[in-house]
């Protein structure tokens, strides 16, 4: 069911909003409900399904919906006052002995609702702009309007530069199966912070812009782990979008797939190459012998990449998961642990290779 979801969403065109009621109907169904309360009552779940109408087509369609059509309709609106986005309490402190700038994300309140049944699974990602490469996220908390984050993390920046940066801070909805949706932000210019004293605030969220990181495509991949058997089943079902790699043409995309652990390739898998396309579909499975007590100490590692006769095959671009994989993509693999002996499909972006092994733990072999 998961295989055949994936399939679906990317072969449903955008006039396809009745079949991605039923999508959204399979989402909710098969994966959100399960995970609520195995112990609900049917009532209970009767009463989410109940509503799904009304909610999920904003909440699952509109990722899918023409974006331009969006921003129309935002514009075309009279300047109103403010909508409510909800606050976020951190610390802001530089450390003038390692020259760091910490930034502690404690947690926000009142967010809106972003998904059916009222809730939102916020996770916050953070830049020091202009530098876009380095950011990081907390971990995504389930259902709730009032995360508490209590996560820290910093920022290596010498004082003499720090004034020309800006530090994002954005909310994000986690979403399984869409884009997921920027809830809002809070910008701080590092120019206005007197650095004398360590800040602690609450900020209201700002509406956010666009993430206009470079689009390298989408992979799909399943997961599944029998923890009698100690087997983790990774499938390849497809990637969307891939960035062109060849002048002149389309790629040749292939995606490889390392299990590693402290940073060292254990194993190596690869699926077929797909010629002359960016939206090549695979539903290759691989199999890696991973016993119960290893399981929290390995990560996967997965790279398209693009075939070339001539020469080096270039990386489109890589995603990370497991224990230490932050984001959806940390999401993805502690489902998958909730979950024994159930395949759990998702989406990833492809991020850029060199900067997925800078997060590896250890140095990249
Ligand atoms: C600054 O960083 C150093 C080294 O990590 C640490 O020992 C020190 O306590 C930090 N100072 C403050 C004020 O947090
Ligand atoms: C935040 O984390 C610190 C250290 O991990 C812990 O001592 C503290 O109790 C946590 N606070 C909340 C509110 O969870
Ligand atoms: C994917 O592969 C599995 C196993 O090889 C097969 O049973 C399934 O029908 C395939 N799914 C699709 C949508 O092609
Ligand atoms: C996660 O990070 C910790 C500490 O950095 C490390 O000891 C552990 O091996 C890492 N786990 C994985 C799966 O890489
Ligand atoms: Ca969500």
């Amino acid at each position: 069911m998961y295989m055949r979801m994936c399939f679906i969403w990317v072969a449903v065109p955008s006039w396809g909003v009745a079949a991605l009621w039923v999508v959204s109907l399979f989402v909710v169904l098969s994966c959100v409900a399960p995970q609520v309360d195995e112990s609900s009552s049917l009532i209970t779940h009767k009463a989410d399904v109940f509503h799904l109408p009304v909610t999920c087509v904003s909440v699952h369609v509109q990722p899918l919906k023409d974006e331009g059509k969006k921003e129309t309709e935002l514009s075309d609106n009279e300047p109103k006052e403010e909508e409510k986005l909800g606050r976020l309490h951190f610390t802001l402190d530089y450390n003038f002995t390692d020259n760091t700038l910490v930034v502690g994300i404690l947690q926000a309140a009142e967010l809106p609702a972003m998904d059916v049944g009222g809730s939102s699974d916020p996770y916050v990602k953070l830049y020091l702009l202009p530098d876009k490469k380095k950011k990081f996220e907390t971990k995504v908390h389930r259902k709730t309007l009032e995360p508490n984050f209590n996560e820290t993390f910093t920022f290596k920046v010498p004082y003499t530069e720090l004034g020309g940066k800006t530090l994002v801070m954005t909310v994000y909805d986690f979403d399984r199966f869409s884009k997921h949706d920027a809830i809002g932000a809070v910008k701080i210019p590092m120019s206005s912070m007197d650095f004398s004293q360590s800040l602690q605030e609450w900020r209201d969220l700002q509406k956010a812009e666009k993430e206009e990181s470079e689009r390298l495509g989408d992979v799909c991949l399943s997961l599944r782990y029998v923890p009698t058997s100690g087997k983790l089943t990774v499938v390849v079902l497809e990637a969307k979008n891939l960035k062109k790699m060849d002048v002149g043409g389309l790629s040749d995309p292939y995606v490889k797939i390392h299990l590693m652990q402290n940073g060292k390739r254990l194993k190596k898998k690869k699926t077929t190459i797909k010629k002359n396309t960016l939206n090549p579909y695979y539903n290759e499975s691989f199999s890696f012998e991973v016993p119960c007590e290893q399981i929290e100490k390995v990560q996967i590692a997965v790279t398209a990449l693009d075939y070339d006769k001539i020469g080096k095959n270039d990386a489109i671009g890589k995603v990370l998961l497991g224990g230490n994989s932050t984001g959806k993509e940390q999401c993805h693999w502690s489902d998958m642990l909730a979950n024994p002996r159930r395949p759990i499909a998702q989406w990833h972006s492809l991020q850029p290779e060199d900067e997925v092994n800078m997060k590896s733990p250890v140095p990249y072999v």
